[in-house]
């Protein structure tokens, strides 16, 4: 299997600067060894190249809505040139503004392929703000509600098609910030959110159960790794770190969960933000985790 690695490094849609630095830093954590470790051929197509952060405050509640939708387009362009060649792409964040141009892309390929679509939603937040309701005017705290249709056109329309993804498709998981506001959406919405609490209660083994039920062989299944899903004990290289994230063995069994299925077919790895990291740690742990996605486990199982 061919792995594309495309560096997005932008963070015009978040709330500090720095996850722009985050693809080198994934680099310099040896992603692309560490996957090759497991027999991946791995092309690493270097970063795509978007207009520089104007750092600006909102305008008419989005922050540099411009920046973010050329940012966007190039994302999309190199993760749906990716999923056509046949190859499963691996966005190098980047803020999670970028969730919008690569899944939008994946959504176009389901379509042309004719295949079902799971996303799931690994992040502390939902990111399900809209222009009206942002605490921020951050774009990074927006973006699955642009996938479900709410958001600027130039945003919501990415993949050909409004809403870019139905929001029955999406699993969120680790959810443990959710803005007043997007609360209601998130309900009306009728998002399937697995959040701290449910993982708390029912343990990260049934909440991935149910999240990847019901998948098939014509299901292409997407992963958005916001690195913040981690608590921030072991995961300090983030903005926006909520506590009581998932521990390091529940992340891991969340990865190996997915990769038990065989199904993943494209993936981000978004909000690395290496001027909060202690060297380079969290971009090491977000690497080690990538690897558990792509089948490293401690034992031959089955
Ligand atoms: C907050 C923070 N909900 C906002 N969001 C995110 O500004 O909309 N932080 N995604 O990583
Ligand atoms: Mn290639
Ligand atoms: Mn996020
Ligand atoms: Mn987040």
């Amino acid at each position: 299997r061919i792995v594309d690695l495309i560096g997005v490094p932008t963070d015009v849609g978040a709330s500090a600067r720095g996850a722009s630095m985050g693809p080198e830093a994934l680099r310099v954590a040896g992603i692309r060894q560490r996957l090759e470790a497991h027999d991946l051929v791995v092309h690493d197509l270097g970063n795509v190249a978007g207009p520089a952060n104007p750092w600006q405050p909102p305008v008419d509640g989005y922050r540099h809505l411009d920046e973010v939708v050329a940012w966007n387009q190039l994302a999309h362009d190199a993760v749906h040139a990716s999923l056509k060649a046949g190859h499963l792409p691996i966005m190098l964040g980047g803020d999670h503004c970028l969730g919008v141009g690569s899944i939008s892309a994946v959504a176009r390929h389901c379509r042309e392929v004719g295949r079902k679509l799971r996303v799931l939603w690994l992040d502390a937040h939902a990111d399900f703000n809209t222009s009206a309701i942002t605490p921020s005017g951050n774009i990074h705290g927006m973006p699955v509600a642009c996938l479900c249709g709410l958001g600027p056109q130039s945003l919501t329309g990415m993949s050909g098609e409004v809403p870019a993804i139905p929001s029955k498709a999406i699993r969120q998981i680790g959810i443990r910030s959710v803005d007043a506001g997007e609360k209601r959406l998130v309900h009306e919405q009728d998002i399937e959110v697995f959040d701290m609490r449910y993982i708390d209660e029912m343990g990260m083994r049934h909440a991935m159960e149910l999240a990847l039920a019901t998948l098939d062989d014509r299901t292409h299944l997407h992963v958005s790794f916001d690195v913040d899903f981690l608590d921030p004990g072991i995961a300090p290289g983030v903005a926006t770190t909520v506590p009581g994230g998932p521990t390091y063995r529940e992340a891991q069994l969340c990865m190996e969960m997915i990769a038990d299925t065989g199904r993943l077919a494209s993936l981000d790895v978004v909000e690395l933000n290496p001027a909060f990291d202690l060297r380079n740690q969290t971009a090491e742990l977000a690497v080690d985790l990538v690897e558990s996605l792509f089948g490293k486990s401690t034992l031959m199982r089955k």
